[in-house]
């Protein structure tokens, strides 16, 4: 069959590395794309160097009532979104649980959980009415395997691929797809973000390895989405080759 091209995607988070990744292969494929992020120019800049209609909305996801006014300011041509990528999100911090910054847990689950969850209450409806679309959430595998100093981050987006696979349940027979992106270990400034601009400490993540790119993340989020509609991927779980699940800790007295 012939590929399934989404033609209205909204990417959120679009400014960062996976959602610029992410708006590069859908302009490419001719998707019209609606991005948002907190940056204006920045949003600005991303879609005068696309080749396919933008529209860009500057809000923080934080902000219930800043996302729920930016999604009712849709204009017409862009409301019949077939594709929502819920991509923002972030972590913050890497202490033991009992050293954590509280306002760092509050941050995680406001954007990686309470706003996707909102963003797709606010899309989905449309979806449904017109009998068909596709959610592409995006997870991790730290939603599968936790690891010391991942806490609140881990727990978060366990949310996400749980509430991916329960939106499935509801949407049986609406023709609305759900996907949950699950990577491992991919070069970003997700590790910049997460150690509060310690470039260091961000670049010993990676050093000595060959991680994923947001190009990788981006090949599994473009492959789910322009499956044919039958086709439904539930969960992508994806790490580079020098990265494997391994193991329990013990501690010895
Ligand atoms: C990013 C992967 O292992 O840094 O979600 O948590 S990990």
């Amino acid at each position: 069959a012939p590929p399934h091209i989404p033609g209205i995607v909204l990417i959120s988070g679009a400014t960062g590395d996976f959602g610029t990744a992410f708006a590069r292969r859908f302009a490419a494929l001719g998707s019209r794309l609606i991005l948002t992020g907190r940056n204006t120019e920045k949003l600005k800049a991303l879609a005068d160097s696309l080749d396919v209609p933008t529209h860009t909305l500057a809000f923080d996801v934080r902000d219930r009532k800043a996302m729920e006014a930016a999604v009712a300011s849709i204009p017409a041509d862009f409301a019949a979104i077939d594709l929502l990528i819920n991509n923002a999100g972030l972590a913050l911090g890497m202490e033991p649980a009992q050293k954590a910054n509280l306002d760092d847990w509050e941050i995680m689950v406001d954007t990686n959980d309470k706003a996707l969850a909102i963003m797709t209450g606010l899309i989905l409806p449309g979806m449904v009415e017109r009998g068909g679309g596709h959610i592409i959430n995006l997870s991790s595998t730290a939603g599968s395997y936790p690891y010391p100093g991942g806490h609140v981050y881990c727990a978060s987006k366990a949310f996400v691929t749980q509430f991916s696979l329960s939106l499935r349940a509801d949407l049986l027979g609406t023709g609305v797809r759900v996907t949950s992106v699950e990577p491992g270990m991919v070069e970003t400034s997700f590790s910049l973000v997460r150690f509060k601009g310690d470039a260091e400490k961000a670049a010993k993540v990676y050093a000595g390895t060959t991680p994923l790119t947001a190009e990788d993340v981006a090949e599994s989020v473009t492959w789910a989405a322009t499956l044919p509609p039958h086709f439904n991927v539930n969960r992508v779980e994806i790490m580079p080759t020098v990265q494997a699940p391994a193991g329990l800790a013990v501690h010895r007295f």
